[in-house]
């Protein structure tokens, strides 16, 4: 959104700001990809960093950092981008920083995107936690709410004039303050007892565990279009006999004249159906599905979905193209079974979450890569993005690979009833539809979780969840819907709205702790239960326990490895009664060990993972790679069918 001078709101405090104001664009939020008719010119690397440690946060404001060279107003950090800035200091100030950050770049553009009239030039900023606003040689270009997902401005008007060269600063204002009604919410608590705290003291309140890490954490780009283009693709997809139906709708951004031509293509580059216009069927005979990893012999497979845009303009005709990678494959839910291309899917994989050490939140790839070759040792065939949006790189990785996702929005610690709100629900819905028109396409992600562990037995979750949910299924028909609860079966009132239960449990660890002889009995009357009063398919969500490695306890005490791996074994005991039933998952918490914030209960981060956060195993993985895998050959489809590529190709085998 291209708005006019900075910051009424900014007027409004540095911390206090969540005001929920609409400000996301509208129209579509395709991936930027190179193309014959699009360029891409990466912003990665190192910005000019300031935190505004004033009193009062706005300094920045009330000195207009955003109008020279951030470097002139005051002392500047290097910063690299994509990264959290918390953990790349020596300065503990810095780490704990509560209030607005400034990030500033240069860049000059090349000749033909500010000369050719017909090209239209896009600033896009991956993600940035939590509340952003963004000048383009000191103008005020866009603002966005939320931290976990992407934002654009077509920042065309404001590079194609003037002399050349076109040199651009580019100056992100971010502020990390959590309020109860961002996602996720949290609280700022000032501290007045003068005798106990300097004067204006305050603390950040959160009520989820992990650290709340901030900055420009995703990739920052610039990429351009022709005027006319290709706005955005929604592509479902069917199985019709041995067919495959791709379902198409394009939007276009042109005059009344134009071209749209779509072709799809297959692995081996061949074209497969073609059609034209901006909606339309395209049938595919003796279609190779999508099928998650392990799930049969030659998993994830992905057509490509050329689409061509050919409009006149007042400057000459342009064509603009855009290839979509495109999975066959349906998803549907019964009373007792998640169904994948019609057969019964078992979710057998892990919870995650974007972390690591220096880069906090940051994307890297060499992490990225890395967390998938464990993933795929581990038979893992399925994850949770816990608890908000990955970044678009991960779930394009899971496409590749057929890692089945389970999409979750930030709504993580709505614990208080002011998080029912009509503010926060007004937000929550404007998320989730950011959150479907980012992924939407991608054929591993199966189903929305809209939430995880909310307060869902308080009176006013009824009403928020129903809402937010029939909302979602209206963004997108074609998925299930879901939050993750940790409410009573009796007492949850977001339930009866929900496709699948996803429920999370600590027996042994959080409740009875020590007590592992109880876990079978405990998990099978929470299965129970819910399946009574539900009659839906259950997923165990969550379930793990502490465990420090090389800790070792026998017989097995809490936070040795040999109590993690006796009580995942007590908790597959339980599973596999179910299994097979009624239960269609289970999600260990955690892949690896991750950052939160200090507490007397925390040593260094949440240490559940079964692989620590330098990504090496602790006992539990090899107990939970032997599972995974022979779950995987009990339920391969078709049954006679060779071990998988993935498989093969493992040196672990
Ligand atoms: C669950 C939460 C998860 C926590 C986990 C834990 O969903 O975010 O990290 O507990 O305490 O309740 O380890």
């Amino acid at each position: 959104m291209v708005r006019g001078p900075a910051g009424a709101w900014a007027a409004l405090g540095p911390l206090l700001w969540g005001c929920a104001l609409a400000l996301a664009l509208p129209g579509g939020m395709l991936y930027p990809r190179e193309s014959p008719s699009r360029e891409r010119k990466s912003l990665d690397g190192l910005w000019s960093f300031r935190a505004d440690f004033s009193d009062n946060r706005r300094r920045g404001f009330e000195e207009q950092w955003y109008r020279r060279p951030l470097r002139e107003s005051g002392p500047t950090l290097d910063m690299p981008v994509p990264s959290s800035f918390n953990d790349i200091g020596q300065d503990w100030r810095l780490r704990h920083f509560v209030g607005w950050v400034w990030y500033e770049r240069e860049v000059t553009l090349p000749e033909r995107w500010t000369q050719d009239l017909r090209t239209r030039v896009v600033l896009r900023i991956g993600s940035a936690h939590s509340y952003a606003i963004v000048w383009v040689n000191g103008v005020d270009t866009l603002e966005h709410e939320g931290g976990y997902l992407p934002f654009e401005a077509d920042i065309s008007s404001l590079v194609q004039v003037g002399p050349l060269p076109v040199h651009l600063r580019i100056t992100i204002a971010i502020n990390n303050t959590l309020t109860p009604s961002t996602l996720p919410p949290g609280a700022i608590r000032y501290m007045t007892d003068t005798s106990k705290y300097p004067k204006g003291y305050f603390v950040q309140n959160t009520d989820f565990d992990f650290f709340n890490y901030a900055g420009l954490q995703r990739a920052v780009l610039l990429y351009t279009t022709p005027t006319s283009y290709i706005d955005d693709i929604t592509v479902t997809t069917g199985v019709q006999q041995d067919s495959g139906l791709v379902n198409y709708q394009v939007s276009v951004k042109c005059g009344s004249q134009f071209k749209l031509e779509v072709r799809l293509l297959n692995a081996e580059n061949k074209v497969v159906a073609e059609g034209t216009g901006t909606q339309g069927q395209l049938k595919v005979p003796g279609a190779n599905l999508w099928w998650p990893y392990l799930m049969h012999e030659r998993p994830a497979y992905l057509y490509s979905l050329e689409v061509r845009l050919t409009a006149p303009t007042s400057v000459g005709p342009v064509s603009d193209v855009y290839t979509l990678p495109v999975g066959i494959r349906t998803v549907a839910v019964t009373e007792s079974q998640f169904l994948i291309n019609g057969k019964p899917f078992y979710f057998h994989g892990v919870n995650k979450h974007e972390d690591a050490d220096i880069r906090g939140k940051g994307f890297d790839w060499p992490l990225l890569v890395k967390d998938f070759n464990l993933l795929l040792w581990l038979g893992a065939n399925a994850f949770r993005t816990s608890h908000y949006p990955y970044a678009e790189e991960v779930l394009q990785m899971c496409d590749r690979y057929g890692i089945v996702v389970i999409d979750e929005c930030p709504a993580v610690g709505l614990v208080l009833p002011q998080h029912f709100s009509n503010t926060s629900m007004n937000h929550h819905m404007r998320v989730m539809e950011e959150l479907v028109r980012r992924d939407k396409n991608h054929p591993a992600v199966v189903m929305w979780s809209v939430a995880n562990e909310p307060a869902s037995y308080l009176e006013s979750a009824g009403y928020y969840f129903k809402m937010v949910i029939t909302h979602t299924k209206a963004l997108d028909p074609s998925r299930p819907v879901t939050f993750v609860t940790n409410a009573n079966y009796a007492a949850d009132k977001g339930a009866p709205y929900v496709d699948v239960i996803c429920v999370n449990s600590y027996y042994s660890w959080y409740h009875d702790y020590g007590h592992l002889e109880l876990i079978q009995l405990q998990l099978g009357t929470q299965f129970e239960n819910w399946y009574k009063t539900y009659h839906k398919p259950i997923i165990q969500s969550e379930y793990g326990a502490e465990t420090i490695i090389g800790f070792h306890q026998d017989p097995p005490l809490m936070f040795s490895e040999e109590y993690q791996r006796a009580l995942l074994e007590q908790y597959h005991l339980g599973l596999d009664q179910k299994r097979g039933k009624y239960v269609v998952g289970e999600l260990v918490w955690n892949f690896a060990d991750f950052m939160t914030n200090q507490s007397p209960q925390r040593m260094l981060g949440n240490k559940k993972g079964i692989f620590t956060r330098q990504r090496q195993p602790k006992t539990a993985a090899f107990l939970l790679r032997e599972r995974y895998w022979k779950i995987a050959n009990e339920t391969r489809y078709p049954r006679s069918a060779a071990k998988s590529q993935c498989l093969e190709n493992s040196p672990f085998t």
